[in-house]
């Protein structure tokens, strides 16, 4: 089998699986394959034509009779139209709710067309949230199981979810582990670093950053307390990329410690990489991360990251050796790893090194991308 059309279906918006999604969708068009995002907007990482890839957006009618405009039915309805027109192979659609209902609907209204009967598989990536928070509300529990259940295809892109997944929804499906990725092209350390980092810190200064988009589970205060701890021991700067709920929480607690002008709130952010390759070290003091993916792209940029040992993070970050893990709230022992890290020059850029090629072993777009390919392909021999 030659080249697939594929349909991905993902949040746009800031936030892991939107980022995976899109990175997905161009690696394949890279490697020849036609990719047609089918999303609300456009997805925050697609920059800029690319060859291969198409975007049509869902457009959802505000009645005044829809308190809750319906989203799943417009998606649903752009799909099947996307993978009629276009004639698409597969659809893959990241995070269950409401996407893989939807994708179910758009399979369902292609293989009931009378004279034009169509077969279109969908591919479900399970992220995370999506069974730890919402797969818990009873009131998106069933539905969200169901479309588990009905999809052709199941990944997860930790072991930790995968198994979560099969002990609380309790599915015959067999789920693969697809783990997540980075390019290692893109996300490297930037040897002409000092010109960048001088923009944001003195050149005595040790550089943390920390990215998401600061909802709860992130604990960015946590990340504050550590980063207070470690200014008191090393001269350091903070770098907070992204935005969310708990921003001014943060910023008032940055005030209140007299740090705020060392925590540079850098907002929402393109070329992630080119602000995590001038970073020292990264803090992920997440409540919980069924993967980390912020983790793994400091990584590839040989920034150590200091994480919790929590759902897929020991899967990505060998403590010790490629970062280090410490229990949630622990913000002591975190701010100890940072200083005694930071302190140590030879010791941080080694584990650096490490981290780097623990991304490059494992994680690397050209170890992960041929197992989607290979996926997919046996979804599709399965499905005709
Ligand atoms: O972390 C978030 O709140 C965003 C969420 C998402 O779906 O956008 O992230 C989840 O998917 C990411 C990409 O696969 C993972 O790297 C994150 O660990 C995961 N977040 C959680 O499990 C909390």
């Amino acid at each position: 089998m030659g080249h697939m059309k594929i349909g991905i279906t993902c949040y746009p918006t800031y936030g892991g699986s939107g980022v995976v999604a899109t990175e997905l969708g161009i690696e394949l068009a890279q490697r020849g394959h036609q990719v047609h995002f089918i999303t609300y907007s456009q997805p925050f990482r697609l920059t800029g034509p690319q060859p291969n890839i198409y975007y049509h957006e869902v457009e959802v009618s505000h009645y005044p009779l829809f308190d809750y405009p319906p989203y799943d039915l417009a998606l649903a309805t752009r799909m099947a139209e996307v993978a009629e027109i276009y004639e698409l192979d597969l659809l893959h659609v990241h995070y269950a709710i409401p996407h893989s209902v939807s994708a179910l609907l758009a399979k369902q209204m292609l293989a009931t067309r009378r004279g034009k009967r169509r077969c279109l598989p969908f591919v479900t990536t399970l992220h995370g949230t999506d069974i730890t928070l919402v797969g818990q509300d009873r009131s998106y529990l069933p539905i969200t199981r169901f479309s588990i259940e009905q999809s052709d295809g199941v990944t997860a892109i930790s072991q930790y979810l995968r198994e979560r997944t099969l002990r609380e929804f309790d599915i015959p499906n067999s789920i693969e582990v697809i783990y997540n990725f980075v390019n290692c092209d893109l996300y490297l350390r930037d040897r002409n670093v000092a010109q960048r980092r001088a923009e944001y810190a003195e050149p005595d200064e040790r550089v943390l950053v920390h990215l998401s988009n600061f909802r709860p589970v992130k604990r960015l205060l946590d990340v504050v307390e550590i980063f207070d701890r470690v200014q008191k021991e090393v001269p350091a700067r903070l770098l907070l990329i992204g935005d969310g709920p708990d921003r001014s929480q943060a910023e008032w607690l940055a005030v209140q410690k007299g740090i705020h002008d060392r925590v540079l709130f850098l907002g929402k952010q393109d070329r992630i990489n080119e602000k995590l390759a001038l970073a020292d070290v990264m803090l992920l003091p997440s409540q919980l991360e069924s993967f980390g993916l912020a983790a793994l792209e400091a990584m590839a940029c040989e920034v150590v990251p200091i994480a919790t040992r929590v759902g897929g993070l020991p899967e990505v970050v060998e403590h010790g050796v490629s970062g280090f893990l410490a229990d949630v709230g622990d913000v002591a022992t975190m701010a100890g790893y940072a200083i005694e890290l930071l302190q140590d020059e030879s010791r941080l850029r080694n584990m650096g090194k490490q981290a780097r090629q623990a991304a490059q072993l494992r994680f690397c777009t050209d170890k992960i991308i041929p197992q989607y390919e290979a996926f997919y392909r046996r979804v599709l021999e399965r499905a005709t």
